[in-house]
């Protein structure tokens, strides 16, 4: 059984600690926080009782197979790598830095210590999306060459995420940066890309509303649309709608997890929610579910040695088109996405 610790017991690492309590073969034995209330908050209700309001000290009392970092970005860099000086594989949660610079320095000192390192970049990882992109392997529509990948909202992510509102920069990098990791996944890598973005809700400091033109390697054209300015009859968040066209059919993932798949033989259309596990709660079981699923597959990795879909080198490549994108709208011109080496 793989020893774990989480650091940060925050808004989302509650999801992280149902999630782990599901996952075969690894296990959480130890927190930390640097605010009390939630360390032992987070003991009482997970049963924990190794607790730390410090991460060296965390590492220095316990022997660890990994660590969980579910904190926010500005601790992302200083705790990957204390992780990595410890030698201590290491996930931790998007987006991975604020910097192609830091994330890149991250990735290299995991690397540098040997240890395996996996961005929590989830939303991939979702029943549904995980069904788009096996239709799309399949073959069944033939060649790909226009997507749409688009998260439009109104749902209140500040009540739960305060710090969601303050920051200069808010959807591409809070959320948008999901939009294009899943673009990414199901379309391969971008040439060029260019964005727009606005600010419409004036309660916030930050972009809520971004649109962004893709340009793939493979020679399909992709749009990431997101907005959390976008009222709708019913609000649909957390879904995330994909439309693909194919040489040879068409696959549509509309409003409802309403799968529509078309090709020569005809239209085939199916369910496909994700499952409510037991802990979850509507709306977010989409995302509760793909917790689950990335977390598994970290255990698997690391049992295994192979390296996860998302890893920190894979995660350079998606951070790089959030770095893209920001650049873009300030400009207005197409950028060539340049991942650090
Ligand atoms: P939060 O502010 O609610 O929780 C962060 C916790 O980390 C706090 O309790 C804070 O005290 C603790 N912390 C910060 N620095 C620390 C340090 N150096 N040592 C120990 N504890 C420290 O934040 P949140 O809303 O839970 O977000 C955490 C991360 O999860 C963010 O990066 C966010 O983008 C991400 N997130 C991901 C998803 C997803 O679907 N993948 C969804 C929501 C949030
Ligand atoms: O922080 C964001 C995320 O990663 O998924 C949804 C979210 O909680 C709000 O945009």
């Amino acid at each position: 059984m793989l020893r774990g610790a989480l650091i940060g017991c925050g808004f989302f690492a509650v999801n992280q600690l149902h999630a782990w309590r599901d996952v075969a073969g690894a296990r959480i034995v130890a927190l930390c926080d640097r605010d009390g209330e939630r360390l032992q908050g987070a003991g009482r209700r997970f049963g924990i009782d190794r607790l730390y309001d410090d991460a060296a000290a965390l590492f220095a009392g316990e022997r660890l197979d990994f660590v969980d970092i579910a904190t926010t970005v500005p601790s992302h860099r200083p705790l990957v790598e204390l992780a990595a000086r410890h030698s201590v594989p290491v996930i931790c949660q998007k987006p991975l830095a604020a910097t192609l610079e830091d994330a890149a320095a991250m990735t290299a000192a995991c690397a540098a210590a040997g240890i395996p390192m996996m961005v929590h970049e989830n939303f991939r990882w979702q029943t549904p999306i995980q069904a788009v992109g096996r239709i799309i392997a399949s073959g069944r529509i033939g060649e790909v060459f226009w997507g749409r990948v688009s998260f439009r909202s109104a749902y209140d992510v500040f009540s739960g995420q305060p710090y969601l509102a303050t920051g200069e920069r808010f959807i591409i990098e809070d959320l948008g940066i999901h939009m294009l990791d899943i673009a990414r996944f199901l379309f391969g890598e971008v040439d060029r890309l260019t964005a727009r973005t606005r600010r419409v809700n004036p309660a916030i400091r930050g972009e809520d509303v971004a649109t962004i033109l893709l340009g793939h390697s493979s020679g399909a054209t992709s749009i990431v649309d997101c907005s959390y300015a976008t009222r709708l009859e019913t609000e649909p968040f957390p879904e995330t709608v994909i439309e693909v066209d194919g040489s040879h059919g068409t696959i549509r993932l509309q409003q409802g997890y309403r799968m529509i798949v078309t090709d020569r033989s005809g239209t085939e259309r199916y369910d496909a929610a994700p499952r409510l596990l037991p802990w979850a709660e509507p709306p977010w079981h989409a995302i509760q579910e793909s917790v689950l699923a990335i977390q598994q597959h970290w255990a698997d990795c690391l049992r295994t040695g192979h390296e996860p879909a998302t890893s920190g080198r894979d995660n350079l490549k998606t951070l790089a088109l959030v770095d893209a994108a920001y650049r873009s709208a300030e400009t207005g011109w197409a950028i060539t996405p340049e991942p650090p080496a």
